[in-house]
């Protein structure tokens, strides 16, 4: 079985058995439910355990901390597609939670899943405090990615920016580093803490997060000229529409490709001191360069 599909079968089930925990109502388990198994990527929950098997840990620890992530990252996709955020129908191929549940349940399952992934992270740091003194060092890390200085705080950037527009790099930066790259770092950073890691690991982590982190950006900005529903899961062509800052309303097609492949390679040099570790962040990068992650 290859990495991947070991992380992907353990993520899978111990998100059902938490969603299968007696004592939530049915009507916030469905709605909450129904986003969860969409169909994402499991792109944070994966790169938390990677991460921590790369500095030696055990996924089985971190594995409270990767389907926290997935709620968070979850509950941020359907805040973010409401009618006062971003108004989409469609997401992860299916139509948004509050087109099938109503504004009022969307934002119950938000809040639900964001506080849920708290309580799970929290819970399994009481069992884990005295082996693994990392621990709450992951679940802060988790906490800062998706607050007031990381994910938060680039979605209320991105809102201020509609606006009043500054189309320069610094602020696409400044939403993208918040939105997209704190909780893309925060998931590596989580995971090699749960193992363990000492300063330079995590230094070593951050700098790769913050590639990817831009990477991952880039290449999404792309696929919404480029792709297709069906490949995107979402409404493609949305970012013109709403006149939306990206890399390719900056800079074009042609001039973002290139800026990609070069923050590609930023991202395979960040992973140097990791030697044959990092086998797995190296085909991710590669794969996320082929938009195809
Ligand atoms: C509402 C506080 C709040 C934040 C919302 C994540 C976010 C911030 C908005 C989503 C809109 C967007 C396009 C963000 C940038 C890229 C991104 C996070 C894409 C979705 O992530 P994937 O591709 O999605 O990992 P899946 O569905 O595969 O999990």
């Amino acid at each position: 079985m290859t990495a991947d599909a070991r992380y992907l079968q353990a993520i899978e089930a111990r998100l059902c058995a938490y969603m299968d925990a007696p004592g939530i109502p049915d009507a916030l388990a469905d709605s909450m439910r129904y986003s969860l198994a969409a169909g994402g990527k499991r792109l944070r929950p994966r790169m938390a355990l990677a991460a921590c098997e790369m500095v030696g840990g055990d996924m089985e620890a971190a594995l409270p901390l990767s389907c926290a992530l997935e709620m968070i990252h979850t509950y941020s996709l359907i805040h973010d597609d409401l009618p006062c955020m971003d108004d989409d129908d469609f997401r992860r191929g299916k139509p948004t939670n509050h087109k099938a549940f109503g504004e009022g349940r969307a934002v119950l399952a938000g809040d639900g899943l964001l506080s849920y992934a708290f309580e799970i992270m929290l819970d399994a740091a009481l069992v884990q405090q005295a082996k693994s003194p990392g621990y709450l060092q992951a679940v802060q890390a988790i906490a800062a990615g998706a607050g007031v200085f990381g994910m938060v705080a680039g979605q209320a950037r991105d809102l201020a920016n509609e606006k009043a527009p500054v189309p320069n790099e610094a602020t696409l930066r400044a939403i993208h580093c918040g939105k997209t790259g704190a909780m893309l770092t925060a998931s590596l950073l989580a995971g090699a803490y749960a193992a363990g890691a000492e300063e330079p690991e995590i230094e070593a982590l951050r700098n790769f997060g913050e590639a990817y982190g831009l990477l991952f950006q880039i290449t999404d900005d792309m696929l919404d000229v480029e792709g297709d529903l069906a490949q995107l899961g979402k409404t493609p062509g949305k970012d013109a529409k709403q006149q939306k800052l990206t890399y390719v309303t900056l800079y074009g097609l042609a001039e973002a490709k290139r800026l990609a492949e070069a923050t590609a390679a930023d991202a395979l040099e960040a992973l140097a001191p990791f030697g044959e570790r990092a086998a797995y962040f190296r085909e991710l990068t590669e794969k996320t360069l082929e938009r195809n992650a």
